[in-house]
């Protein structure tokens, strides 16, 4: 079929009757620019958040307790780098390049998740990333593997299977200190109070001051709106948290019989404005760190760029 025989119109109008029979759109097939923008947007900015959320965790690789827990975190820092690598050759079939993606992050055009501006002050808070970071991340993710573009949500498949033991391993993490010295157990208490609210403003605005919600949800690049994943997030956890034996922060959390879920306070959106747009606790230091890794890794990009430059002259030859 010949794009050029059909109008722009008709092409939307084919295009969105494929998204609501549930078919993929792959990247060679015919999207409207608007869809393709949005996707770039999200899918880099979501792999922008796994590559910069190494930082936190990083952190504290050299200083874990036992040998154990620092081959787990290893291994899960290890991950988010892998993630961040599926989103960006997932991206890349959009038709930009990993570079102008990495300019855009750089140059703070594109944004990464705001969890990742607040610092890991203690031990325990690596149990919190694991378990709350994490938790919020897969509760968002698991719809994604049913988003409208196949090649983000064949990447959310394999992610969301990783991100499942991430959460766990925080969670088992955060339960041996939950369970035991009182200096632990208030290390646990205190992990959760600073991780909490910015945990829930991972989902993004309430539903009403979301722009983009609308269109990627016809678009079917969302599948839940960012109330009803928080709200998701929060009765999944809260019983989590009575099991740990710690308190959430949050005085008006109360279970509400009527609607069988959690009511709870209000986020502090001043907070989350002003940590989106770089004026979050450590929104510099964690560009300046990709900045500086990413000039000094410049000399293996050139070296595989050589060696494919030579492969493909040998095989021409
Ligand atoms: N942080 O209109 P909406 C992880 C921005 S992965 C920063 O509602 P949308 C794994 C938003 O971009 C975590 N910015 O936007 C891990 C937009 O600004 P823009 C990342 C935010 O896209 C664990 C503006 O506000 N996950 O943690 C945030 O429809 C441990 C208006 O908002 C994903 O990226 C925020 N929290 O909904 C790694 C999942 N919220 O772009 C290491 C994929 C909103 O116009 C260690 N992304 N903004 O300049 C999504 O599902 C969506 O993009 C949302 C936001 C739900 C994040």
């Amino acid at each position: 079929m010949s794009q050029f025989k059909y109008s722009e119109q008709q092409l939307e109008k084919a295009f969105q009757a494929r998204v609501d029979a549930e078919q993929k759109i792959e990247p060679k097939d015919w999207m409207p620019e608007a869809y393709r923008k949005n996707l770039i947007r999200q899918m880099s900015q979501h792999a922008h958040s796994e590559v910069i959320g190494m930082q936190p965790e990083g952190n504290w690789i050299s200083r874990a307790p036992t040998l154990r827990r620092k081959m787990v975190l290893l291994a899960k820092v290890q991950d988010e780098g892998g993630h961040a690598l599926y989103l960006y050759s997932a991206t890349e079939t959009l038709g930009v390049t990993r570079d102008e993606l990495i300019e855009a992050l750089h140059d703070g055009r594109a944004k990464y998740a705001s969890i990742f501006n607040y610092p890991s002050l203690s031990w325990a808070d690596i149990g919190a990333i694991g378990w709350l970071v994490d938790g919020a991340a897969i509760v968002n993710q698991i719809t994604l593997q049913r988003t409208s573009y196949g090649p983000y949500a064949r990447a959310m498949v394999r992610i969301c299977k990783e991100e499942s033991f991430h959460q766990r391993q925080g969670y088992e993490s955060l339960m041996v200190l939950a369970n035991g010295s009182p200096e632990q157990k208030a290390m646990a208490q205190d992990a959760l109070n600073r991780w909490w609210w910015p945990a829930l403003m991972m989902f993004g605005p309430h539903d009403g001051e979301s722009a983009h919600s609308a269109q990627s949800m016809k678009w079917k690049i969302k599948r839940k709106s960012n109330d009803e994943l928080r709200q998701a997030f929060i009765d999944q956890t809260m019983p989590q948290i009575e099991f740990l034996g710690l308190t959430v922060p949050d005085p008006e959390m109360k279970w509400n019989e009527q609607r069988g879920s959690y009511d709870h306070g209000e986020i502090d959106w001043d907070e989350f404005q002003r940590v989106i747009n770089g004026d979050g606790p450590c929104n510099r230091d964690r560009i300046e760190h990709h900045k500086k890794a990413h000039a000094e890794g410049a000399w293996v990009r050139d070296a595989l760029r050589a060696y494919e430059s030579k492969k493909r002259q040998r095989l021409a030859a």
